[in-house]
């Protein structure tokens, strides 16, 4: 419960600060937009609040997971993401 609301308080801030995905940013810059807790991982919870349909952000988890580990870490999104 407290992760879920550390998630929308913090999601506010992100919401106006995100990049739109694929804009041209940095990958990094956008990883770290995404990772809302700062922990280096990006969760379905994390995806879920730049994409608030479930079925959105479990595909965008699909993607960027290349190990299948459950979440994403900065060298997957990368490769993924500089190869768009
Ligand atoms: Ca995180
Ligand atoms: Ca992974």
């Amino acid at each position: 419960m407290k992760k879920l609301l550390t998630v929308l308080l913090v999601s506010m801030f992100v919401m106006v600060s995100i990049p739109v995905f694929g804009g041209g940013e940095k990958p990094q810059s956008v990883f770290y937009s995404l990772d809302v807790n700062k922990d280096g991982k990006v969760v379905k919870e994390e995806l879920l609040v730049l994409y608030p349909d479930k079925a959105i952000a479990e595909t965008k988890l699909t993607i960027f997971d290349k190990n299948g580990d459950g979440y994403i870490v900065i060298e997957e999104f990368v490769e993924v993401y500089g190869k768009k």
